[in-house]
């Protein structure tokens, strides 16, 4: 059987990114997979966070992914707290990945920066909680985008090593799930770094919960060349900030990027600027109204929540009780 496990972290100003390069690909995959969706807020102390703005974070995450249409009834959404196995697992894991893997991983890297001694034990072992987040459910395949496939090859590696270590056929290897246009999209002030949620700078991306108003400003604002739209995808070359805002319109209509330049092929980007803002409310729109509309109902989001782990629970209780069995851990058989 073919399952999904995907997460975002509630460390608020959830973005484009964020909806092009996952929520938005795991709205397609439910048809045909069986799907479970996370509010990763283990992940998301591995900094600081402001206690009622985690809560708050958690419900409007929730609240985005059934807004652009994560059906909660058919699949598992729920935050990852609530469910025990994630935290168990990632010990084990700490037990099973090795420091050197850790070491190389360039997020923390990125993330801890000139800072490491100060940086959480939690920011460093985070991809093992990651791979415990996916492996609790044995999931088969990890929507994501580009910037987590260096996670999910380690996801592989403890999934590998475990299997080796005890000599069994447990945990399946993951699959990542790259799809579409928006892999990896761009900070609108900087194409050579990624749209994040902790730039400093707002002008960098656009807030699922930006108005019709601030989406426009923003794409006005965005850095750009003085050149005009190339004929071919080739003529982006050395132009990360064009071929980032050109990156967002194919995905955003959901076409290739050859296919939008033939229509725009030669025009300037002050005109290719007013198009793509028009795009973008008119796609962001219908899903920030029902986001909104959820936020403002906390006690539907919770209830999906809560409804959610008990399905997470239901599905992670036995592969627990195998992993432990596996190891030898003693157990009660009611466990
Ligand atoms: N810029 C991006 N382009 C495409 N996909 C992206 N994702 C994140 N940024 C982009 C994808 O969104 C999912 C959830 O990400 P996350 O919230 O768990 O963590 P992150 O990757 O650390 O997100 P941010 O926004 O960049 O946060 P900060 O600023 O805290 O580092 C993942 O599938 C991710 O690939």
């Amino acid at each position: 059987m073919q399952r999904i496990f995907s997460g975002v972290q509630p460390t608020g100003n959830l973005h484009l990114g964020n909806y092009l390069g996952a929520i938005r690909n795991w709205v397609r995959l439910q048809d045909d997979y069986e799907c479970i969706f996370c509010v990763v807020d283990l992940h998301a102390i591995t900094a600081w966070q402001d206690p009622p703005q985690l809560r708050a974070s958690t419900r409007e995450v929730a609240a985005a992914m059934i807004a652009a249409g994560v059906d909660p009834k058919k699949h598992i959404v729920f935050n990852q707290s609530q469910v025990s196995a994630h935290a168990e697992l990632a010990w084990i894991f700490n037990c099973v990945a090795r420091m050197g893997w850790l070491s190389r991983m360039t997020q923390f890297k990125e993330k801890a920066g000139k800072n490491r001694e100060n940086a959480s034990v939690g920011l460093f072992a985070y991809p093992n909680l990651m791979a415990a987040d996916i492996l609790a459910y044995k999931g088969t395949h990890v929507p994501v985008g580009e910037d987590q496939k260096q996670h999910l090859e380690l996801a592989r590696d403890i999934a590998q090593k475990f299997n080796n270590d005890f000599g069994v056929d447990f945990f399946p290897i993951v699959e990542p799930v790259i799809t579409g246009e928006a892999t990896r999209v761009m900070s609108l002030r900087d194409g050579s770094n990624k749209m994040s949620k902790s730039d400093p700078s707002e002008y960098s991306r656009i807030n699922m919960v930006d108005d019709a108003d601030e989406i426009a400003r923003k794409i006005r604002k965005a850095k750009t060349d003085p050149e005009a739209l190339p004929d071919s995808k080739e003529g982006f070359e050395g132009r990360p900030e064009a071929a980032n805002l050109m990156a967002i319109y194919a995905a955003l209509s959901d076409e290739s990027v050859d296919d939008v330049l033939s229509r725009f092929g030669g025009e300037q980007f002050s005109t290719f600027k007013q198009h793509l803002s028009d795009l973008a409310v008119a796609t962001l729109s219908p899903i920030q109204d029902e986001m909104r509309r959820l936020i403002a109902a906390p006690d539907y989001v919770d209830d999906v929540l809560r409804d959610g782990a008990e399905r997470a629970r239901a599905i992670s209780r036995p592969i627990i009780h195998d992993v432990h069995e596996i190891i030898g851990f003693l157990q009660s058989p009611n466990a």
